[in-house]
């Protein structure tokens, strides 16, 4: 009797061990073991010499035996019908699926996708040029004189290894780029980041996210410029909100102005944001200046245009009520994650 359960034990564990990868292993298995001549109806043969006091107690430990066998066969068949990677194991095919968690969108990009959409919808289309420039692109077309302050190299990043590159200090070179392709009208939207050699703090730093608009064709004026911003104004920041143009200078257009909203932080009242003015300026604006089309081979006698430029950061630290610009660039998880899921 003990001969035959130390028996079964060894069986036991030879079955649990048994692998069958495919169909026909399997079907061995079930022959070997299962089937009319197999293993558990031989065991089961061994009953008829089993005393009559223990045939009870025989009975139920081949029984288990069985189902222990029947068992693993179920398994097997299971782990074969989900595929390789799963033989020899049982799997819950019926269990959730691993979580893949989802990131999110950098306020910057939601920031520029906002302002680049209300754009889009005024027939602006997207363009995009290089962060690494040269002196053509990003100063001399724009009508910036060799010894204009902003080529100084206390603003501006020289390239070493040559110095007609400069990391750009606008994305205004894209609208060059595009108006030097001589397809008229033009009417773009240029978003992208820029670099400028100052102090890095809370409130500055040394590369930052522009976007600016350019619209070239025949008979645009400055009423098209004012009424083209209205617009950009109420949708970003609701239509209650006020707009005043004060007369400014740049070097890339002349007329030149800077638009400034009523504070959407007070309402107007004053507050720390508004510097208890009422007013938050917002962009930089005007009239292209006819030398900048020529140097693009535009007529100025039969083509203006108008063009304008703001800075991203600050609606974001605004919006989102971030107090330190460096934030942006850190790339702190717990920062980047408090921002809407990226579906
Ligand atoms: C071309 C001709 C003219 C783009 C312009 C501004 C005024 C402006 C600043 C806003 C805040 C830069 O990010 S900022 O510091 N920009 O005030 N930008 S007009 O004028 C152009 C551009 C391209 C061919």
């Amino acid at each position: 009797m003990d001969s035959l359960l130390q028996q079964l034990e060894a069986y036991k564990s030879e079955i649990a061990s048994a692998t069958a990868p495919d169909e026909k292993q399997l079907e061995e298995f079930r022959i070997k073991y299962l089937g009319t001549k197999g293993l558990v109806k031989s065991v089961m043969g061994e009953m008829k010499n089993v005393p009559a006091d223990k045939k009870k107690e025989f009975g139920q430990i081949l029984n288990e035996f069985k189902l222990f066998t029947e068992q693993r066969y179920e398994d097997l068949k299971l782990a074969a019908d989900s595929g390789p990677a799963s033989v020899g194991t049982s799997i819950d095919l019926s269990l959730p699926g691993d979580p893949i968690p989802i990131g999110s969108r950098h306020p910057i990009t939601m920031m520029k996708n906002r302002i680049v959409s209300i754009f889009q919808r005024l027939g602006f289309a997207e363009a995009e040029g290089p962060e690494i420039e040269d002196d053509w692109h990003n100063f001399g077309a724009l009508n910036l004189p060799p010894h204009h302050p902003a080529r100084d190299m206390q603003d501006t990043f020289y390239i070493q290894q040559n110095p007609d590159w400069v990391l750009r200090t606008h994305t205004s070179n894209t609208q060059i780029r595009e108006m030097e392709k001589g397809k008229l009208p033009i009417r773009v939207i240029c978003p992208g980041r820029v670099y400028r050699n100052e102090t890095v703090s809370a409130r500055s730093h040394c590369f930052f996210h522009q976007v600016e608009g350019l619209y070239i064709d025949e008979n645009v004026s400055f009423a098209d410029l004012k009424q083209t911003l209205y617009f950009f104004v109420k949708e970003m920041y609701g239509k209650d909100v006020k707009v005043r143009f004060r007369p400014s200078y740049f070097p890339f257009t002349e007329p030149s102005a800077e638009m400034d909203v009523s504070c959407f932080i007070c309402g107007g009242k004053g507050c720390n944001i508004c510097k208890k003015t009422g007013w938050v300026e917002i962009l930089g604006c005007g009239m292209v200046h006819p030398n900048v089309l020529q140097n693009c081979n535009i007529d100025p006698n039969k083509y203006t245009g108008f063009a304008f430029g703001m800075g991203i950061e600050r609606p974001a630290l605004l919006k989102y009520d971030i107090n330190d610009i460096r934030l942006f660039s850190e790339n702190d998880i717990r920062f980047l994650r408090q921002f809407t899921p990226a579906i």
